[in-house]
């Protein structure tokens, strides 16, 4: 397609070459011919401007039905009042220069009577161009950071810790219980049965809850902590509604606050779609299956969030007997060197 439109190009150009000197040769002035040419090309200049910037807007619109819907967390709602700040200061600066660029080629397209006016600086000028976008850019990147801040920083001990664990290909998720810590984890300590490495000599990994199936739970209005962790390459977990993504970073704790604010069902009914589901996707490629690193994230209301933990079993539990023990003499001895 490209290299259809490359050659097509091309020979619109040669034939214009070779009108141009059939045009000489039969005895036209080559001024005048010139002044043709020139004519030409600043209209061909305007309709492209005009053809350009019409599918530019019909294209945003036609296409605004496969957008994300609106963000369904507290965080999300800022930035995409930010994001849609950046779009109107940039679609606001784009069309002006866009317009005056094509306007000034068709405006001062080549004439004989008329001369360049040599005009080498205008210090007031240069002031506005520069004093301008800085303040609106110092603007927007504060606002911006302040905002980043909050969403990886929060406080320390805010919200329900969730640990979101990516390993190649998929994602396991643990629950701190009512403790809201996580027990240690560490990597020798990793085994089939063990998939995250958890110190179960550790008081607080005690009531831990890790999820089993491709499905993990979030309570609505209630403020999380996610630790993001990988076992092997860097992933990234990304919730595309709730406009949160983390890298997992092998061997390092990544963290992000967020708050949902709208259930799955509430969702069903907003995007009127039955099927709808909010996803937790990886969104770095880590491998051949990356494509499938994939997790359903269900927003309960808190109660019915909680009678899903429930229902969940205790890690602990789930243990083998034979593991909890050598674990117990093999956390000993690492556990001086440990720290999650
Ligand atoms: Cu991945």
């Amino acid at each position: 397609m490209m290299i259809t439109i490359l050659l097509g190009t091309l020979v619109v150009i040669r034939l214009m070459s070779v009108s141009q000197m059939a045009s000489v040769l039969s005895g036209e002035d080559e001024d005048v011919a010139q002044k043709r040419d020139n004519s030409m090309n600043s209209i061909g200049m305007m309709l492209f401007m005009v053809i350009g910037l019409a599918l530019m807007v019909y294209m945003t619109i036609k296409y605004q039905p496969f957008m994300l819907p609106v963000a369904a967390s507290v965080h999300g709602a800022e930035t995409d009042f930010l994001l849609n700040i950046n779009f109107a200061v940039i679609g606001v600066v784009f069309f002006i220069t866009q317009v005056m660029l094509f306007w000034f080629v068709y405006k001062y397209q080549h004439n004989k009577n008329r001369r360049a006016l040599f005009y080498p600086d205008n210090h007031k000028l240069e002031l506005i161009w520069t004093v301008v976008p800085t303040i609106v850019l110092s603007a927007l990147i504060v606002t911006g950071l302040r905002e980043w801040n909050k969403m990886t920083q929060g406080h320390p001990d805010d919200g329900m810790v969730v640990q979101v664990y990516g390993y190649q290909f998929n994602w396991i998720t643990r629950y701190s219980g009512p403790d809201n810590k996580l027990g240690r984890s560490y990597y020798k300590l990793i085994s089939d049965t063990n998939p995250l490495g958890i110190d179960y000599s550790d008081p607080a990994s005690k009531d831990d809850i890790m999820t089993k199936g491709n499905e993990m739970h979030l309570p609505k209005g209630v403020p999380i902590q996610f630790i993001f962790n990988s076992r092997d390459v860097i992933h990234s977990a990304y919730f595309p509604h709730f406009r949160t993504q983390m890298n997992c970073v092998p061997g390092m704790d990544t963290r992000f606050y967020m708050e949902a604010t709208i259930t799955t069902n509430e969702m069903k009914g907003i995007t009127k779609n039955e099927k709808f589901d909010y996803v937790l996707l990886c969104n770095k490629i880590c491998g051949v299956a990356h494509y499938n690193m994939k997790m359903t994230v269900v927003v309960d209301e808190p109660a019915e969030f909680s009678n899903w933990l429930k229902g969940e079993k205790k890690i602990i539990d789930a243990a083998p007997t034979a593991e909890l023990e050598q674990n117990n003499t093999t956390a000993s001895t690492v556990n001086t060197e440990v720290a999650l």
